[in-house]
């Protein structure tokens, strides 16, 4: 066959064979075989040798004509294909921004706080404000205003953190009641939650720190019957309708008269058991009408206005809440703990 129309046929071919390879891989094998060392058009210009020296220069030309011409079909199919290629990637791996994922496991809040948020949630209810104040505390803030004198037992050394001679750890939530009388104008209606400390050995009912709610109230015509409805309508609350409150007398320095207040048991609901010690009832609070002598010494006028206050453990009310029986269970961080309150 004549060698020109051999490389007509070839370039014809080339071209419809570039046109149909499927992918960037296809092509490249394509390459090879056309232009390759082992080619097509290789083999042809090997074959040169069979020509007359004269026909030589034209037929190297026409080959060197044709590999450009195949070179241009290869690079625009490669131009072509390269983009459906990036096209059919990106397609493939677009991210579903919508698919679910592994949620991180969420702590739980602690016992503590569901209980501390529903008693504030109930004086809140009752026309209460939260007060805080600070933990590291004045003696004369925690002791002295509070008619606690120098040698009362509740300032023994035994009971409390002394940084210095004037500077303690807080032992109640009173001195940030004792600052507000100092500071505000009755009527006061307030309670003040937190942190306090007391030098007591780790056991399953005591912890040197642990958290008080303290109430104070002060107004005029202020009477036990309005601190006996308050801290019934607050134990009904936390423990429901049936559940009664009883007053017994007892002393505090700040409080006259000054009781202890039970409620019923409820455990039992007053039948008698373990917890109650079979008497049907649990000691939860301390209370009374605020000792006139406080009044003063802060600042409020004894003749025109009375108060009553109370002072709750939470750490106690959270136990008897969730069935806990030894307080460490609440300072521990044991998820296995934790988690049952979700
Ligand atoms: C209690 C029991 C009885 C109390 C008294 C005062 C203040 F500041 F008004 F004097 N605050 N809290 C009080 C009274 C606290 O805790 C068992």
């Amino acid at each position: 066959m004549d060698k020109n129309l051999e490389i007509a046929a070839l370039i014809s071919r080339a071209e419809q064979d570039i046109k149909n390879a499927a992918s960037v891989k296809d092509l490249d094998a394509l390459r090879v075989c056309l232009l390759g060392k082992k080619g097509e058009l290789t083999g042809m210009l090997r074959s040169m040798g069979s020509l007359t020296p004269q026909e030589r220069p034209a037929f190297g030309q026409l080959i060197n004509q044709a590999r450009d011409e195949i070179e241009g079909f290869l690079s625009t199919r490669e131009g072509t294909l390269k983009e459906k290629e990036l096209a059919e990637r990106l397609e493939q791996e677009r991210i579903d921004v919508t698919l679910p994922t592994q949620l991180p496991r969420l702590g739980t809040p602690h016992p503590h706080t569901l209980v501390l948020n529903e008693v504030i949630d109930c004086f809140v209810g009752l026309g209460f404000e939260v007060v805080e104040g600070p933990e590291i505390e004045l003696d004369k803030y925690n002791f002295e205003l509070l008619n606690i004198p120098k040698n009362h037992p509740a300032r023994d050394a035994q009971d409390t953190f002394y940084i210095d001679e004037n500077i303690v750890l807080r032992t109640h939530t009173s001195p940030v009641q004792a600052r507000v009388m100092l500071e505000r104008k009755p009527p006061i209606r307030i309670i003040c939650p937190g942190r306090v400390y007391r030098a007591d050995e780790v056991d399953a009912t005591h912890s040197p720190v642990f958290h008080q709610i303290e109430g104070l109230v002060i107004d005029k015509d202020v009477t036990m019957a309005d601190l006996r409805g308050t801290l019934g309508a607050f134990a009904r609350q936390l423990y429901g309708d049936n559940i009664k409150t009883r007053f017994r007398p007892s002393y505090f320095p700040f409080t006259e008269p000054s009781a202890e207040v039970d409620l019923t048991c409820i455990v039992c609901k007053g039948a008698g058991c373990r917890v109650c010690k079979d008497s049907g009832w649990i000691e939860v609070l301390g209370a009374g009408m605020v000792n006139p002598k406080v009044l003063e010494d802060c600042g409020i006028d004894s003749s025109v206005y009375s108060g009553f206050a109370f002072g709750v453990g939470v750490e106690r009310i959270t136990m008897l809440r969730y069935g806990i029986s030894d307080m460490r269970w609440l300072y521990e961080g044991d998820e296995r703990f934790l988690r049952q309150f979700s």
